[in-house]
């Protein structure tokens, strides 16, 4: 049976972002449900899958999978040969430790900075946790790919699941040109350059649902 991913809205719906491109990425073929967020139909569509009530929801077979990373483990498990994680350990051990970072932290960058993909590239102010946020996720990069990330232009070479779990930082800090060195920089370009993240991102282009509380400069919606 066909995998079958619930996600929500593409240009502001980073948790959903996550486990699609990783799939997209590693050629893991799945049908694409998509339900907009903050619609009447999200809670009850969303909620026949589990309780917690969001996206991303991937369903495979017997098995109901909510929870971007633990969808991302369970993809790496089901997919051994697809490299989702690196294959040696110390690196796999960073690649982990820098996906779970993610899943549950950077609320303040988060907050200060939410992923949308259709405002045009304007600097934004953000206070000084969201701040150390970026700074810290710019030297978790540095360390991966120099230590990691020889043999490509990602954090451990070849895409895959930490590149998954931050590729929504790379458009935060491409959308509000957030400071951050080369090393992070050059990063970010190769996340845009992802033939998979160009794909979702001409999607989400199309898209006009709007949420007010994504949106910076509310109530101005601002557009490419
Ligand atoms: N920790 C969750 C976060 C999921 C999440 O917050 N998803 C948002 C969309 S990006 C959602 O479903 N929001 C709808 C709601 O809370 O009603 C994960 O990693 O998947």
């Amino acid at each position: 049976m066909a995998l079958k991913l619930i996600i929500g809205n593409k240009n502001y719906s980073s948790w959903s972002l996550r486990p699609w491109i990783a799939m997209k990425a590693a050629r893991i073929p799945f049908e694409e449900i998509l339900v907009p967020l903050d619609t009447p139909r999200f809670k009850a569509e969303v909620g026949a899958y589990t309780s917690a009530g969001r996206v991303p929801v991937l369903l495979d077979g017997a098995a109901t999978v909510w929870e971007s990373l633990a969808i991302i483990e369970h993809l790496a498990e089901r997919f051994p040969d697809r490299a989702i994680w690196p294959d040696d350990p110390a690196a796999r051990g960073l690649a982990r430790s820098i996906a779970a970072e993610m899943h549950c932290g950077f609320a303040a960058l988060r907050r200060a900075a939410p992923m949308n993909l259709w405002r045009p590239v304007e600097p934004l102010a953000i206070p000084p946790d969201a701040q150390a946020d970026v700074d810290h996720i710019a030297a978790s990069w540095r360390r991966a790919r120099e230590q990691f990330g020889k043999g490509g232009d990602f954090l451990f070479g070849e895409f895959g699941g930490a590149d998954a779990m931050y590729a929504p930082v790379a458009t935060r800090i491409r959308t509000y040109d957030l400071k951050v060195d080369a090393v992070a920089a050059a990063y970010v370009d190769a996340i845009h350059e992802h033939p998979a993240f160009k794909s979702w991102k001409a999607a989400a282009l199309l898209e006009t649902d709007t949420l007010a509380a994504d949106e910076v400069d509310w109530p101005v919606v601002k557009r490419v």
